[in-house]
């Protein structure tokens, strides 16, 4: 009941009377007046004005599916959206359901992650309330080879949106991190499931740290917040819509052109690794060189010592001056 009335609310975008709220629902003013202080316990401010009724000012920073859904509109990237108070890890909840044979896109939206996933077995910190928990469950008909291409789309999707929201320049770390001041703000993890020529399925993760006011001892050293570097608690909703936003017009061009011509300029001007010395892990040795640009296809052009040219498709790259990568 809370959330019809919660929904009425929203829509009407004005006062909306007590009776006219009971009438639509088929309950008594008394429950539609219950129903409205349980909602603003849960931090929604509701005005009431007499022979006025009732009438939405304030949301709270909570994630509700329903209004991320109207925020997004009637554009459909996304067909469905869940949000979750807690879960293990967005990125395999949404795995778990492209595996049941769901068909829809989906964005899931969680307030913390229990065993939140980064690359290779890495962790990451998803404390409750603080930060942005989302993943994109997205089908794209492109080649399986280009799809790791998408992580970039969504780093500067994601990039371009905290500059809107927050007015912090942030800058793009290839291929997954998003860095304020040499520490980490984003961790962008994409994991695909595919045949030999046809994808079925990728999902995008999206951990953003925007209102942490410290961090844990493990990543203290190289995490950063929204918050700590804009010095203001940000909307998480916001900067949600304003991702999808961004991201649904880049993904758009990319699914069409299955290159990365159309943003690498932009991408390249955002990314710390250009002009500075970088650490690839090999197999074997590590590889030593500078980071000259990021090309078309997504990789990572490296100059070596020796005056030749290295192209990287993946791997740890270190970036010489940060999180410690210091020699
Ligand atoms: C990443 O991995 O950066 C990808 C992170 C993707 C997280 C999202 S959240 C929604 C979705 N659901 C999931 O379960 N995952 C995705 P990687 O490049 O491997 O970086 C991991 C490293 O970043 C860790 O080893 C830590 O050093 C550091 N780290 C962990 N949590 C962090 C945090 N909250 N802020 C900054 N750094 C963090």
């Amino acid at each position: 009941m809370k959330e019809k009335v919660l929904k009425l609310l929203i829509d009407a975008e004005q006062f909306l009377s007590g009776e006219e709220m009971s009438h639509t629902l088929g309950v008594s003013r008394t429950a539609v007046w219950k129903n409205i202080n349980k909602l603003r316990g849960e931090g929604y401010c509701i005005e009431s004005v007499t022979n006025k009724g009732y009438r939405l000012t304030m949301q709270p920073d909570q994630l509700d599916a329903y209004e991320i859904e109207q925020l997004l509109g009637s554009k459909k990237l996304v067909e469905q959206v869940f949000v979750y108070k807690s879960i293990d890890s967005t990125n395999k909840e949404a795995k778990r359901k492209a595996m049941e044979g769901n068909s829809y896109t989906a964005l899931l939206l969680s307030e913390e992650q229990t065993i939140g996933i980064g690359r290779r077995g890495r962790q990451w910190v998803s404390k409750k309330g603080a930060g942005i928990y989302m993943s994109l469950l997205l089908r794209p008909l492109i080649k399986p080879i280009n799809a790791s291409m998408i992580t970039l789309v969504a780093g500067l999707a994601v990039q371009r949106a905290i500059g809107q929201i927050t007015g912090l320049n942030s800058q793009i770390k290839w291929p997954n991190d998003l860095v304020i001041r040499n520490k980490k703000i984003c961790g962008i993890l994409t994991e695909m499931s595919s045949e030999m020529d046809f994808v079925n399925y990728v999902v995008i993760g999206i951990g953003i740290n925007v209102n942490n006011q410290q961090f844990e001892e493990e990543i203290q050293e190289v995490a950063t917040s929204l918050s700590l570097e804009g010095g203001k608690i940000y909307p998480r909703k916001g900067l949600i819509i304003q991702i999808i936003k961004e991201f649904e017009q880049l993904y758009h061009q990319f699914l069409k052109e299955e290159s990365l011509q159309f943003m690498i300029d932009s991408f390249n001007n955002q990314c710390i690794n250009v002009g500075k010395g970088v650490k690839v892990e090999g197999k074997d040795q590590n590889i030593i060189g500078n980071a000259i640009r990021v090309t078309e296809e997504g990789a990572l052009l490296i100059g070596l010592e020796n005056g030749e040219e290295m192209i990287i498709n993946a791997g740890e790259v270190s970036v010489r001056g940060l999180y410690g990568y210091v020699d």
